[in-house]
């Protein structure tokens, strides 16, 4: 299928893709931009993730040397990006679910772009129901286990904390900012296996150990200040440490080898006007993780 050829659709759309390439009726990926910021504490911004991210995609090389494969060949759609409601902290995640919900009920891969992380609990019960024995992957700088934040149990700090009400196993990666409170609730309950940021440098960090902990089917969630802030400074509450490139890159592969991954979610991405490098970051990283679904090989493991 060539790519050089037909009708490009329009601007905003993941890849910049041919028309036949990006037809949310045969595509198998279908990408949900979110650009939903309400409960933002401290560098707002997350609303122009999902443009930015889809602007830096038309730079992204459509060929995957790693892949050996050229991963739009199955079909990337970018949906008509939800308008967040301003009704109450809980609409954007009733948006987010419905919209996710019919992305599973037409058998495509959703990814979500945001867009502030309290969404990922409408993502996530959308899965859980069509997935019931899912498990989480969390890529952060924050547990997110708050029971509220600013007296907002919808906040982005503690989309976790709902996550794990829905009994749902979940895996921490990255985390470096955590408070007393989340740890004595952690401490005592359990809710979730973490890997630390201080454990995930170079030469400590082992993706098979952190796969290990995970079921057989997995939704991965990432919100990008789990990276390194010198990578991605554009992000509301850059912490110091975490993931680098290939770290992330590791992990997923060992993931995806590994295991059934059923969706994905983008989080937090906050540009700065200028500075596109997080931008292309995120856009690489969304392009990553189709070429590892649907490139890497039909050998799990799990
Ligand atoms: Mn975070």
């Amino acid at each position: 299928m060539g790519t050089m050829t037909g009708y490009r659709t329009p601007v905003l759309n993941f890849g910049h893709l041919p028309a036949e390439l990006a037809d949310p009726a045969t595509a198998k990926v279908n990408i949900l931009p979110m650009p939903y910021e309400g409960t933002t504490s401290y560098r707002g911004g997350t609303k122009d993730g999902p443009t930015a991210i889809l602007m830096a995609s038309r730079q992204v090389e459509l060929y995957d040397d790693e892949l050996d494969a050229e991963p739009c060949n199955v079909g990337i759609a970018t949906l008509p990006e939800v308008e967040p409601s301003r009704r109450d902290y809980m609409a954007p995640i009733e948006q987010t679910y419905e919209a996710v919900r019919e992305i599973l009920d037409r058998g495509r891969f959703p990814i979500v772009l945001g867009g502030e992380h309290s969404i990922s609990a409408g993502t996530i019960q959308a899965m859980l129901e069509r997935y019931p024995d899912l498990s989480i992957l969390q890529i952060d700088a924050h547990a997110d286990l708050r029971d509220a934040y600013e007296d907002t149990p919808q906040s982005h700090a503690s989309v976790m904390r709902r996550i794990v009400e829905m009994k749902v196993p979940l895996t921490q990666v990255g985390i470096r900012n955590i408070s007393a409170d989340e740890m004595a609730f952690w401490k005592e309950h359990r809710p979730s296996t973490i890997f630390w940021g201080r454990d995930c440098r170079p030469g400590r960090f082992d993706p098979a150990a952190i796969v290990a902990t995970l079921g057989p089917r997995v939704f991965l969630t990432i919100d990008i200040d789990g990276l390194d802030p010198t990578l991605v400074p554009a992000t509301g509450t850059p912490e110091p440490g975490g993931l680098g490139w290939y770290e992330v890159l590791d992990l997923l592969r060992e993931l995806f080898r590994t295991r059934e991954v059923v969706g994905a979610d983008l989080l937090e991405l906050a540009p700065i006007p200028g500075f596109v490098a997080p931008d292309f970051l995120c856009a690489r990283l969304i392009y990553k993780i189709i070429g590892y679904k649907y490139f890497l090989g039909d050998t799990p493991e799990a």
